[in-house]
């Protein structure tokens, strides 16, 4: 395995502000990158915003703006929200900066040069919400809203032409996209005819996009500029060493609203231009309010911006993640955003930093005990720490992180139980070497199982961390921690949320 990683979130679209949906993706793709990163990878981790196209002209004509006053008025709700939630992202890409533009006519001059575009008159029914032609058959099922007749010309992509070959390579590569229910759904999309894509938008109903190369009074269709991001935010046709070097993407993430874009217009848009395919397009489900898909057009969306301001952005990040199980839906809420905080964070883990600290303190004056030999219990339980270890990592590498978390929070369980069987603030008075080890065992594996959980939650794993004096790329076996090591003692790390 290739030790970079390269994972992209969708870029959302800037006529509304971001919403718990939209945190969903990016706290998800912030996981697996630092999970990565501490794992010893390379790591590239993008996400931006697709700020051209006619929901943006709307939202700006409204306001009675420019679509790019418009834009750049929204870019700091999204950049607060990233940085109010510990997003580490390498880059953020603007579908309106000049080096996103510029792969874009690039991209489009190659597939006209191979003969892969031409021009159609064409009439049908066009969904503004979903900036696309759609059949009468799409316009019945009532998914589709803003509904208009439209006739024009217009330049269109020969995506049927690689329809078997994206066939073939769903088929060859069983990762290609996951989970498999969303493999099964594109092989049965591609089943049925697959029409040739509009990729142009005429100036006179459409100004905001990128210009034609070819031709001066079209711009591009909006998906087709976006999904560009992937390539042209690493450097395509300009840094060709960063972009060979991350390329192909390890990870597309995004929910199942933008599967066929992603896993049918994106494949073929790139082997029409000969470049490798993403290793990965991995679609989660959607994050529900009341039964129904949380969305800025139906305006039942929960703002992360408030969560994370009352409650701290790991106690959101840890919901989100611990919740969904990933590929199907989840309800979200504020009962269950609390119980699953206090249960696991407050109580399990919360406790048992305390218990811990108090004990070091107390008895060994702020340092790290010696350890000394282990009985039967303290080998019993350090294989079973190990054994929940490698299950957290392997489910994470997976992409089964709500796993991965209730093996590290088990840990944590783990030690809790392992303190009450033994005891340590009575034998620290008949048997001192026992008490030692005890403590000296609790805390290493208190030390493996926040790193464990350092990608979900790195604000207050890294306290944790700071104040043993471990960080979270630290080696995860046992035998780590520094005996007589100062600690500095933190007290009530995950307060309880009262009713
Ligand atoms: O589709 N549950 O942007 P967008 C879970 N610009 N995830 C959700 C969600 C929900 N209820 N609602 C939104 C676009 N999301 C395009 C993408 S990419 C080249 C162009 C997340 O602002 C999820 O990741 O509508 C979904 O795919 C994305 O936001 C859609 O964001």
């Amino acid at each position: 395995m290739s030790k970079n990683f390269y994972v992209t979130t969708p870029i959302y679209y800037v006529n509304d502000k971001p919403h718990i949906g939209h945190a969903y993706t990016t706290i998800l793709a912030d996981v697996l990158n630092r999970f990565y990163r501490i794992n010893g990878y390379d790591t590239f981790f993008l996400t931006g915003l697709d700020e051209h196209g006619q929901k943006v002209q709307e939202a700006a004509k409204k306001k009675n703006i420019e679509p790019l006053e418009h834009c750049n008025k929204m870019v700091p709700q999204f950049k607060k929200l990233w940085g109010k939630l510990h997003i580490l992202n390498d880059d953020f890409i603007r579908t309106t900066e000049i080096r996103h533009a510029r792969v874009v006519q690039n991209i489009l001059t190659q597939v006209f040069k191979k003969g892969d575009i031409y021009k159609d008159e064409y009439e049908g029914l066009y969904s503004i919400s979903e900036e696309r032609f759609i059949t009468e058959k799409e316009a019945e099922t009532g998914d589709f809203r803003d509904i208009k007749k439209i006739k024009e010309k217009n330049y269109f992509f020969k995506m049927s032409k690689y329809k078997s070959k994206l066939i073939e390579h769903i088929k060859s590569n069983d990762s290609f996209i996951l989970p498999k229910s969303r493999r099964n759904e594109i092989l049965g999309f591609l089943n049925n005819d697959l029409n040739d894509l509009c990729i142009s938008r005429p100036k006179k109903r459409l100004s905001w996009g990128i210009e034609l190369p070819f031709d001066k009074d079209y711009v591009t269709y909006v998906w087709f500029d976006a999904l560009i991001n992937y390539i042209s935010a690493i450097g395509y046709n300009d840094d060709n060493k960063k972009f060979n070097y991350y390329w192909p993407a390890d990870y597309h993430l995004m929910a199942k609203d933008i599967l066929t874009t992603h896993c049918v217009y994106w494949p073929t848009m790139l082997m029409s231009c000969d470049i490798p395919l993403p290793k990965t397009i991995f679609a989660h489900g959607w994050w529900l309010m009341d039964d129904i898909k949380m969305s800025k057009s139906l305006g039942n969306v929960i703002k992360p911006l408030d969560l994370a301001d009352k409650y701290g952005s790991d106690a959101l990040r840890y919901y989100l993640m611990r919740n969904m199980v990933l590929g199907q839906d989840a309800s979200f809420t504020l009962d269950s955003f609390e119980k699953r905080y206090n249960a696991d964070l407050a109580n399990d883990f919360g406790n048992l930093v305390n218990r811990i600290f108090i004990l070091i303190s107390k008895n060994f004056d702020d340092k790290i005990p010696c350890k000394n030999t282990y009985d039967e219990l303290d080998n019993n339980f350090i294989s079973n720490v190990e054994k929940l270890r490698d299950k957290a990592n392997k489910n994470y590498a997976n992409l089964k992180i709500h796993d991965g978390i209730e093996n590290s929070i088990s840990i944590i369980r783990l030690i809790n139980k392992f303190l009450e069987d033994k005891a340590p603030w009575k034998t620290i008075k008949e048997n001192k070497n026992q008490a030692r080890t005890t403590i000296y065992l609790s805390a290493e594996a208190l030390r493996i199982g926040t790193i464990l959980l350092y990608p979900i939650i790195p604000e207050k794993t890294n306290l944790i961390l700071e104040s043993i004096k471990s960080s979270p790329s630290d080696n995860i076996n046992f035998g780590q921690l520094k005996e007589k090591q100062t600690i500095n003692i933190i007290k009530n790390i995950f307060p309880r949320i009262q009713d």
